[in-house]
């Protein structure tokens, strides 16, 4: 079992802006994922309260559009029901993650209907962070498109539960991916549709993954196998610390603000939701690719 490095910074920094002044913050990217000079930011207002209200009014609704593509968890655990599916854990063919992904994009389209487009608008965001770099989604080794976010519901005593980004590119779903991206580090994002009357917060701790052996090589590919061993150690090093209060911050964005943050590094959770409003976020994940002139999203 590996020990946690405890940072020596006293709380995780983020900063709190509004998207209209985006274009004055044009190395935000590298300066939380590769300068480490802060930790995440908010940025309030990426959606308007009309776009929020009505794309949550059509979730609600019988003629659902992403009705085809909503998973719930099908053991007694009070984790996330997503619409779309993310590449983490997945089968490395990424068959049905691609299919699947197909049909997100469009009900996405349909979702946000002319008022804008999702993907415009979280790119547009991301370029103006990143210094105007090309933002794309990944392209899978047969053309196929990964899908730019999911939508996470948390119904009332839902929650998710602690864990870090960088595990995940160490799964076997993620051989593809690390042919394109950078994996020193990933960005985790999400907008809030819905906020919970209470609880729903993302925690982050003040405590870092520490890199592990399967994740020393950058290109080779991590079989089932090894995955396996290391979601072990995982799931040993998680208890150990979380049985003694660790140092944290917590958020509770607003619908329409989006969070941004180093959920690569940083184990973080969201807490249980309190309440008959399930909080409902859509979001993913962000690396610069490999030369880093540029930046990949994808759920
Ligand atoms: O609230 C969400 O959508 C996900 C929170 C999280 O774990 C992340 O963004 O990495
Ligand atoms: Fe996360």
């Amino acid at each position: 079992m590996s020990s946690n490095t405890i940072s020596e910074k006293p709380v995780v920094h983020f900063l709190d802006i509004n998207a209209s002044v985006v274009e004055n913050y044009p190395s935000a990217l590298q300066d939380i994922v590769l300068n480490r000079r802060f930790d995440g930011m908010i940025v309030r207002d990426v959606l308007s309260q009309d776009t929020v209200e009505r794309v949550v009014r059509h979730l609600e609704s019988d003629d659902n559009c992403m009705k085809s593509i909503h998973f719930k968890p099908n053991y007694h655990v009070k984790v996330l029901e997503t619409y779309g599916l993310s590449v983490v854990g997945k089968p490395p063919d990424l068959k049905e993650y691609f299919a699947i992904a197909a049909v997100f994009r469009q009900a996405c389209r349909t979702l946000f209907q002319e008022n804008l487009d999702f993907e415009e608008r979280v790119e547009s965001i991301f370029r103006s962070l990143c210094g105007g770099l090309p933002v794309k989604l990944p392209i899978g080794p047969e053309g196929q498109t990964y899908t730019p976010a999911t939508i996470r519901v948390l119904p009332e005593g839902y929650q998710i539960p602690v864990h870090v980004g960088n595990d995940f590119r160490d799964m076997p779903s993620s051989n593809h991916l690390r042919t394109l991206i950078d994996i020193s580090d990933q960005l985790s994002y999400f907008i809030v549709l819905s906020a919970p009357e209470a609880g729903g917060e993302l925690e982050v701790y003040n405590v870092e993954w520490t890199p592990k052996k399967a994740s020393n090589s950058t290109t080779t590919s991590v079989s089932e196998t090894d995955y396996a061993l290391t979601q072990d150690n995982y799931m040993l090093e998680v208890k150990s610390w979380f049985q003694s209060p660790q140092e944290s911050v917590a958020f509770a964005p607003r619908p329409g603000d989006m969070v941004l943050f180093n959920g690569g590094t940083y184990y973080h959770r969201v807490t249980p939701v309190v309440g008959h409003r399930p909080r409902i976020t859509i979001g993913g994940f962000l690396s610069f690719s490999k030369e880093h002139d540029g930046v990949y999203y994808w759920s």
